[in-house]
């Protein structure tokens, strides 16, 4: 399986983020992608690629115009402005506040396009959102001209982030940017297979009133987990999308076995829907040693996973998203890979 990865990433670091009260070095690191990468070489995953550079009307397609246009300008304001922190949101227009005026100032700007503070910018992180961008598309070019699977080592990661806002480390849903694109390119139907410990809320905020894109979701329970206000068992869809979400919570401690009955019945429902490709969202934060998180996988269940998923006998693109426990990340993240490799 090719990969396509770009190393402007890195530029995307030093953010920090509010943790119990404490304002600490964010998890989502650079390293993540770097180990990834070095795993990929390691297990001879086959050829890593540069992505091509695309202009941006492929975003505009599950993204706002505004937004999209809104993102490489945060960076250059906030410098010229003297500041010299990380650029984060911090005031958000919720119940009983106007959300349907754009604020004139960029402190509000920010808040007006978040649903949280975990999407902050610093110098390089515009570059890194392009490249992660650029890394999803060019790895969704691989499989539509004919490669069975690509993996785009994104990162920033995207399934947090809806049309019109960025959270939770993402600003460009690198999955839904290349499901549409899937669609504009002539697939009849698209599914989006999202196994990220996280409720993937951006994507189905994006698809959730449309038949031809179908989003499965497994996660942590929103009750107790992070997004905390999406991610429901009862979530269908809306409108013509009706039947088209579906979603998968789970409790704290979940482990293989139930974890598995639910990607199971996932990937049956999945293949009666008959897509012509499935988008994976490759989160690793199942893992039992993520620092952030609350399942129970082993290492040895990631091959599994990647070994399901071949089973469906679609065209996959591999989509990276979450996964902090940076140990391990690139066996899980890569025993995914070569599990649906058969090896
Ligand atoms: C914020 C947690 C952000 C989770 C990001 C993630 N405290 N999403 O991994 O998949
Ligand atoms: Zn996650």
């Amino acid at each position: 399986m090719k990969t396509v990865f770009s190393p402007l990433h890195a530029g995307h670091s030093g953010q920090m983020e509010l943790v119990a009260g404490a304002i600490v070095p964010g998890f989502e690191k650079p390293s993540r992608a770097e180990i990834i990468k070095a795993r990929i070489e390691n297990q001879k995953l086959g050829d890593i690629l540069a992505p091509e550079v695309h202009d941006l009307t492929a975003a505009k397609r599950v993204h706002t115009a505004d937004y999209i246009d809104f993102l490489p300008t945060v960076w250059p304001q906030w410098e010229a402005a003297g500041k010299t922190g990380s650029a984060i949101p911090f005031a958000w227009p919720t119940r009983g506040l106007r959300g349907d005026v754009r604020p004139g100032t960029l402190e509000a700007q920010l808040g007006y396009y978040s649903f949280d503070g975990g999407a902050s910018f610093v110098k390089g992180t515009w570059d890194a959102i392009k490249s992660s961008y650029d890394v999803g598309l060019t790895a969704a070019q691989l499989v539509k001209s004919g490669e069975r699977a690509a993996f785009a080592l994104c990162r920033p990661p995207g399934h947090h982030a809806g049309a019109a806002f960025m959270g939770g480390y993402c600003f460009i849903n690198n999955a839904a940017v290349a499901a549409q694109w899937f669609r504009d390119q002539g697939a009849k139907r698209v599914a989006v297979l999202d196994v990220d410990y996280h409720h993937g809320n951006g994507t189905q905020e994006i698809f959730y009133a449309r038949a031809d894109v179908q989003v499965i979701n497994l996660h942590g329970d929103p009750m107790t987990e992070y997004p905390f206000f999406l991610g429901h068992a009862d979530e269908h869809g809306a409108g013509e999308g009706e039947g088209f979400n579906l979603n998968y919570p789970m409790p704290f401690g979940t482990a293989w076995e139930k974890w598995n009955e639910a990607l199971e019945d996932a990937c049956q429902k999945l293949a009666a829907y008959a897509p012509d490709v499935v988008v994976v969202s490759l989160g690793v934060d199942t893992f039992e040693k993520d620092p952030i998180s609350h399942f129970k996988l082993t290492s040895a269940d990631y091959p599994k996973i990647g070994a399901r998923i071949a089973r469906l006998g679609l065209p996959s693109l591999f989509v990276m998203e979450g996964g902090y426990a940076v140990d391990e990340i690139g066996v899980n993240a890569v025993g995914v890979l070569t599990g649906f490799e058969g090896r």
